[in-house]
């Protein structure tokens, strides 16, 4: 078939139930668009949209003396660490595992800086389901105030390879 013209007189509005669902769709289009720049104010979480260049290498390096600096232990063959109360905390993501395990205080607000080594990740806080992109090249900062103490996991939910499904993390959380 070849493409022609519509023939004139082709167009009929939408009437009936056709006409209802256009409506409720273009309502529903409306409350989105006031809806998410208003959760982007007022929501309680939301990342702070601090974020710095850095290169792995010298992530790394930051992590290395994080983890030396305030480790209190080992979680499973990775450390476990206790950073300051109000102070900055880190998480090194690479292919496929979270690095340390993060000791963190209740009611205490944190600078928590994530980055990967390799290629883009996702922080998936859980059973909070708090998701965040973690990409290479960047020192993103998320501010970080625990209001209930545990044990959270961390998943990765960003495809990221043969081993994504391996690749989980944890916070704890202390009284
Ligand atoms: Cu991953």
């Amino acid at each position: 078939m070849s493409i022609t013209t519509q023939p004139p007189g082709w167009f009929r509005a939408p009437e009936g139930a056709e006409r209802v669902w256009i409506g409720v769709a273009f309502l529903w289009c409306m409350v989105m668009t006031v809806a998410m720049p208003y959760w982007h104010f007022y929501g309680k979480q939301n990342a702070t949209g601090d974020s710095y260049r850095v290169t792995p290498i010298e992530f790394r390096d930051r992590v290395d003396r994080f983890i030396e600096t305030y480790k209190i232990g080992e979680d499973k063959g990775v450390p476990l660490v206790a950073p300051p109360p109000g102070g900055d905390a880190y998480l090194q993501a690479q292919m496929w595992k979270w690095t340390p395990v993060l000791q963190l205080k209740k009611g205490q607000t944190y600078r928590l800086h994530i980055s990967s080594m390799d290629l883009q990740h996702g922080f998936s806080l859980q059973p909070v389901n708090m998701n965040f992109q973690v990409l290479p090249g960047y020192d993103h900062i998320l501010t970080l105030t625990p209001t209930s103490s545990g044990e959270f996991s961390i998943v990765c939910n960003e495809f990221c390879g043969i081993g994504h499904h391996l690749m989980t993390g944890r916070i704890l959380v202390t009284e």
